[in-house]
């Protein structure tokens, strides 16, 4: 059944049967305070804006039996898959902090938080990158499902949800952005970020606000 979102910079079709909302990197190291996004200098609290939004639109996802996919950026306890150029510009990782070792998998700061905690059956999807597709199984967890349309929540906008939206586009994926699910240490290029989905006619897609997303999968 499809069903249309209003978006910019025109609405959405909804296709209820291919769809699959991915969030994006809702974790404590990127959140709260002593995790990677603080040891790069940043402000954590200017991301807790997108979680009441992405709380919202998972729940109307899960109640209208939609494939949820979680991510997270991380590497392994031996920095094995950590590039030396990625290291580089990012001492911090793997350093002991608050919440354990800062972008580790299994340490605390890596899960994601407890607002928008993953389900069973939910997939959870690791990445050593910025984008959801580098060097992991997204992309056939996706079309095992025969999902053709992306709705993208998750931080940072211009970092990992950018990154993450380019790759899906290039594999022809169609992307929805949520405009207020999405959040950025920096506000103008949260800013900049949307508006480069929606110019040239959506040359990256459709950028639409969550309670709008919501409404449509609730009424779908
Ligand atoms: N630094 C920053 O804005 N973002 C990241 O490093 N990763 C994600 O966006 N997840």
């Amino acid at each position: 059944m499809s069903r249309e979102i209003a978006a910019r910079p025109a609405p959405f079709v909804l296709d209820i049967g291919r769809v699959a909302l991915v969030i994006i990197d809702m974790q404590r190291d990127f959140l709260e305070p002593g995790g990677f996004g603080a040891a790069l200098g940043n402000d954590v609290t200017k991301l807790r804006a997108a979680i009441g939004p992405i709380v919202t639109v998972l729940a109307a996802a899960r109640a209208a039996g939609i494939l949820v996919v979680h991510t997270r950026e991380g590497h392994r306890p031996d920095l094995a898959d950590l590039h030396p150029a990625k290291h580089r510009r990012a001492a911090g990782i793997g350093r002991a902090g608050p919440m354990g070792r800062i972008l580790v998998r299994g340490e605390a700061g890596h899960g994601i938080i407890d607002d928008l905690a993953p389900a069973d059956g939910e997939p959870v999807v690791d990445k050593p990158g910025k984008g959801a597709f580098y060097a992991t199984d997204l992309e056939t967890i996706l079309h095992k499902r025969s999902i053709t349309q992306l709705i993208l929540a998750g931080v940072t906008t211009e970092v990992c949800v950018h990154t993450t939206l380019r790759e899906a586009n290039d594999r022809g994926f169609e992307c929805l952005v949520l405009e207020d699910g999405t959040a950025s240490y920096f506000p103008e290029f949260h800013r900049a970020a949307l508006e480069m989905v929606a110019a040239q006619g959506g040359i990256f897609g459709w950028v639409a606000a969550s309670a709008d997303v919501a409404a449509s999968l609730a009424g779908a």
